[in-house]
């Protein structure tokens, strides 16, 4: 039995060192400005106390030069402890290009995860070991947070919207997976646990899953079961865009607006069409919302985006 005391979780991810030492930079920062400070207070409390013979006939002056110069050296240090922060938060917010992606759901009280293959999981995230993984995060309900303490990062999964979060693992070992936003009674039991498997087991426990129908192909089949296709479809008589490729590229809209159609676009376009119309195109689209749930509109997602993937400028949107 170990007594050893955790002051933190172990360092599993390849931002958590980063995270670790602009915590204890700052904390170090701020421990020695408070002994600073603290030992002054205590030194002239005690030397100027009540009946002690120090002198006291100094002048009370100002010095310019001592004003400006604590100012600029404190405006100095909180720069650089904000270029330091903001330059983690940038890095933490790219996922580069060839990252796994992993879909996550976050409902009371459970966390949902599927994998590009299909592959499902509760409240257990399989991953490997150094290779970049992007978690998309929705939550069906209210706020949830994805919290991964040994990784050092938390996401919020907000209804309505899609966030990401994406880690590249690097110790094998299994993690606590929890939710960090306060979230109704059983929010406390709302977790789990992240494992991270060298790479070549990881790929033996994905095909051990089996191949269930992976996200994309869920979404096809979707597009047709929702009658999507029978509007977008290729012999529709119905005048709508052709979806195919529509993924990453900007979209003129009637307002005369340009925008790029990314997952938010996506989305809006399936749960809200009438905020955002394609040029040229009567607003006919119904919407969708309270029609399908989170993990369907994640697998149309896919599904659209599958289309522009593959081979861009593809035209049969629908089989
Ligand atoms: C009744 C016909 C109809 C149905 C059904 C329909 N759509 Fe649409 N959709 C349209 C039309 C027309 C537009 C263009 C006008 C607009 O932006 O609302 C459009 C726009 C879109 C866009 C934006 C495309 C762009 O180029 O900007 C997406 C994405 C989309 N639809 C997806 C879907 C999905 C997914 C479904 C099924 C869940 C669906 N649609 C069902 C008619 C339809
Ligand atoms: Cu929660």
């Amino acid at each position: 039995m170990s007594f050893a005391i955790h002051f933190a979780p172990p360092e599993a991810s390849s931002v958590a060192g980063k995270v670790d030492v602009l915590f204890y930079g700052v904390l170090a920062f701020s421990t020695a400005l408070t002994l600073l400070l603290t030992g002054l207070v205590v030194y002239y409390a005690v030397k100027y106390r009540a009946g002690t013979s120090a002198d006291r006939t100094g002048a009370r002056g100002r010095s310019l030069p001592l004003e400006i110069g604590w100012t600029g050296a404190s405006l100095v240090v909180a720069f650089i402890i904000f270029a330091w922060g903001a330059e983690l938060y940038v890095y933490r917010d790219q996922p580069p290009a060839d990252a796994l992606e992993i879909a996550g759901l976050g409902k009371q009280w459970m966390w949902t995860f599927r994998h590009a293959g299909g592959q499902r999981e509760i409240n257990e995230l399989h991953v490997p070991a150094g290779k970049a993984v992007v978690v998309s995060l929705a939550s069906q309900d209210v706020i949830h947070s994805f919290y991964v303490p040994a990784f050092r990062l938390k996401q919020d999964a907000v209804p309505g919207r899609t966030t990401h979060l994406w880690f590249i693992a690097d110790k094998p070992g299994r993690y606590h997976l929890f939710c960090a936003e306060y979230c109704g009674t059983q929010h406390s039991e709302m977790g789990g646990w992240v494992t991270v498997m060298p790479p070549e087991q990881f790929a033996q426990w994905l095909a051990a899953q089996g191949q269930d129908e992976s996200l994309a192909e869920g979404g096809a089949r979707l597009f047709r079961a929702l009658g999507c296709s029978g509007c977008h479809g290729p012999s529709s008589k119905v005048r709508a865009p052709d979806l195919a490729g529509v993924y990453g590229k900007p979209v003129a809209l009637s307002d005369r607006q340009t925008v790029v159609a990314d997952e938010a676009y996506l989305r809006d376009s399936i749960l809200q069409p009438a905020k955002q119309i394609a040029a040229g195109y009567d607003p006919i689209m119904p919407s969708f919302d309270g029609l399908i749930d989170e993990s369907e509109l994640q697998m149309l997602v896919a599904y659209l985006k599958s289309l522009s993937a593959s081979s861009p400028g593809r035209s049969e949107t629908s089989q």
